[in-house]
């Protein structure tokens, strides 16, 4: 397949890079490139060069997978150090998005300028490393360099307008592009040249900009934003060959970290999650009219995130007054999007006016999907599904949002089950990514894709789990409790259990976790299993709860907490409570404390891969990254474990 093609036009050569899907810069390209220079510098009928891309969108950046091999000539900085000697001025016309690789390549080129729906960005720190071929030394120069500290080290993409004004393009363009951009070419060559990027001036910055952008970059967690920033730094401070030799060491010394290779990974495993091969030839069926059962907090999150997605929203409750409550729990949703400035007036209407709501199933009728949301109760959730069987189409999908609950028992005996599926939302939903996808023995292979398909609409991150009690998520997190209390109960204070999680990179350790939460969940489900007759032993949440202790809400579980303060303070009363359960104090080091958590998530991560629940141990790590604040630079504990355990 040719990957540049050219053509010539009175004088400029509009060159095209195909290289499906997203035009990343394999080696090919890279040399293809630089023959592309050789060939115009050599051609005395062409004056400029304009530089587009085929298909969705401008270079993507370098090809990630070669991230894993050595690095191959001709290396991306000299690519684009030759795009800026070229004896002719070349011009980036950018469409889609040009990031990371491909904003280095339009930086190279003497003129930028792009489709006003184009975006651009430095993602690189998001893969765990620093841009490799200028990223860091031409920004600044382009941009300043407080702009280029805040693209380069938080990985966000500006859009084409704010692009514009920041400096980094040249100009915005209406209309076709490649036509649009020839024109550009033409008449910056009734002008004096720009100088090249690499020869603008750069100013150093005072020591307390460099405090600032430091104490922000370390709040990501992770080495790479602080490399840009020591890289950044540099660039002002060196002359720009220096600059490029630190950021190029830098960027090869990340590339084989195992940050870089966990972030590698959770990279592929969400591109590849919302589309499962299995599925690849299964049409979803149309999605535009959603039921939601029940109003409380799970339900009013999803009956918000369906709107986000433009779906028509009916949310049914068993009065008027549960009825008026869920409405305003959606509309405040809305209220507040609105109030972060994520929302304008007009959109914020629009949302309001799909979304109703009635006391009757009798609404339904024309619903395409009906998402149960009730209180978590089988005898509840049953009747719910036997109302959904009068009153729905005998091809409308039919969901349960239940955590635990078998949704076979649920939808018993309800006609076409076929069309029954469980769709595991996470709270709050309409902002948390992680959607459980679980089907009945029954369930149609297109009312699967159904469910994938709303997952996309949803932007959520959608992973299949097979039917058990806590499906992946829960079934995994009731293990690390167990292995957490196992921890305290040899001796490992719970305060050093939560700190060395936190060290790990949670946001909270499991026992403030759990206090946030509500320890009586759980317990409840514990009792009732119990109640049941089956065989659960007695937990030490089990005996706080039993003491009152419900976490935050009732003011302490395993911590005390202060009149409207959330920190946790150690609590003597907890010590006491736990004494006859807990051996002598016996502390452990974080990594060891870290290291037994992990690897009884990933032990239980083996079983479900065992049992067929979980389909593949990537799924695993999208559900403890997206639903449990796993961090995403270690991979998911399967990535983890193995990368410390390669036998696991
Ligand atoms: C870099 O550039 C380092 C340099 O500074 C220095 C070098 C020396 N490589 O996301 P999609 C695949 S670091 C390889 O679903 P969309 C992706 O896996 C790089 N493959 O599309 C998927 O494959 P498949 C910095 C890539 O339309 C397919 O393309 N750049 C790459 O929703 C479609 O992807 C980035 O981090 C890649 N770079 O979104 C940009 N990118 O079809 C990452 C994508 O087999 N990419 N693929 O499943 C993106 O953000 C989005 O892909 C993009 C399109 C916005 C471009």
């Amino acid at each position: 397949m040719t990957l540049l093609t050219c053509r010539i036009d009175e004088g400029i050569a509009c060159v095209t890079l195909d290289n499906p899907p997203v035009n990343a810069l394999s080696a090919a390209v890279r040399r293809a490139l630089w023959d592309m220079a050789e060939t115009l510098d050599a051609d005395p009928d062409v004056r400029a060069v304009v530089l587009t891309c085929a298909g969705r969108t401008f270079i993507a950046g370098a090809d990630v997978r070669e991230f894993g091999q050595p690095p191959v000539e001709p290396h991306l900085p000299d690519v684009v150090a030759r795009l800026e000697g070229a004896a002719k001025p070349w011009v980036a016309a950018i469409h889609g998005a040009a990031l990371g690789g491909g904003l280095e390549v339009a930086m190279g080129c003497r003129f930028r300028v792009a489709a006003p729906t184009a975006r651009v960005g430095l993602p690189e720190v998001s893969l765990g490393i620093v841009p490799g071929a200028s990223g860091t030394v031409r920004t600044p120069r382009l941009v300043g360099m407080a702009a280029a500290v805040d693209l380069v080290t938080s990985g966000r993409h500006w859009p084409a307008a704010k692009a514009l004004e920041a400096g980094l393009l040249d100009a915005v363009l209406e209309g076709d592009l490649t036509e649009a951009a020839m024109g550009f070419a033409r008449r910056a060559l009734e002008e004096d040249l720009p100088d090249p990027v690499s020869a603008r001036p750069l100013s150093p910055m005072p020591e307390e900009f460099w405090t600032e952008a430091r104490k922000m970059a370390a709040r990501a967690g992770h080495a790479a934003p602080l490399a840009a920033l020591d890289c950044l730094r540099c660039a002002s401070e060196a002359p720009f060959a220096e600059a490029m030799a630190k950021e190029r060491e830098t960027f090869l010394t990340l590339r084989p970290s195992p940050e870089a290779q966990a972030l590698r990974h959770v990279f592929f495993a969400e591109r590849a999650a919302p589309r499962p091969a299995a599925l690849k030839d299964v049409a979803p069926r149309a999605l535009q009219r959603v039921g939601v059962i029940g109003g409380g907090t799970m339900g009013a999150g999803i009956a918000a995130a369906c709107r986000e997605a433009g779906l028509e929203v009916v949310l049914i409750e068993r009065d008027d007054a549960a009825l008026v409550r869920g409405l305003a729990a959606v509309e405040a949703i809305f209220d507040g999007a609105m109030a972060r400035g994520k929302l304008s007036q007009a959109d914020r209407a629009a949302r309001s006016d799909g979304l109703s709501g009635s006391t009757g199933y009798d609404r339904l009728a024309e619903a395409d999907l009906v998402i149960e949301a009730v209180f978590e109760d089988a005898a509840v959730k049953r009747a719910v599904f036997a109302e959904l069987g009068r009153h729905c189409r005998a091809d409308a999908v039919l969901a349960t949002n239940t955590s635990y609950l078998d949704p076979r028992s649920l939808t018993e005996g309800v006609p076409h089950p076929e069309r029954m599926l469980g769709l595991h939302f996470f709270s709050p939903a309409h902002v948390m990514k992680l959607l459980e996808i679980v089907p009945l023995p029954e369930t149609a292979p297109e009312v699967l894709a159904t469910g994938f398909a709303l997952a996309r609409a949803l932007g959520k991150m959608p992973v299949q789990a097979g039917i058990c009690e806590g499906f992946i998520g829960n079934r995994i997190l009731k293990r690390t409790r167990a292995e957490a209390e196992q921890l305290v109960r040899r001796g490992v204070p719970l305060a050093q259990v939560d700190a060395a999680m936190r060290a790990y990179g949670f946001r909270m350790g499991p026992f403030e976790a759990q206090d946030l939460g509500g320890l009586d969940i759980a317990f409840l489900q514990r009792e009732g299993a119990r109640a049941d007759g089956q065989d659960v032993p007695e937990t030490l949440g089990d005996l706080l709860v039993r003491a009152g202790r419900k976490g935050q809400k009732t003011g302490g579980g395993w911590y005390d907490y202060a009149e409207g303060d959330r920190r946790p303070q150690v609590s003597p009363t907890v010590e006491a409570l736990l004494a006859p359960h807990v051996a002598a104090a016996d502390p452990l080091p974080p990594e060891a404390i870290a290291a037994a958590l992990v690897g009884a998530m990933a032990a239980e991560g083996q079983a479900l891969l065992a049992e067929g629940i979980a389909q593949a141990p990537a799924d695993i790590d999208l559900v403890k990254i997206h639903g449990y604040g796993f961090p995403r630079w270690k991979g998911g504990p399967m990535f983890a474990a193995a990368l410390e355990m390669p036998s696991i």
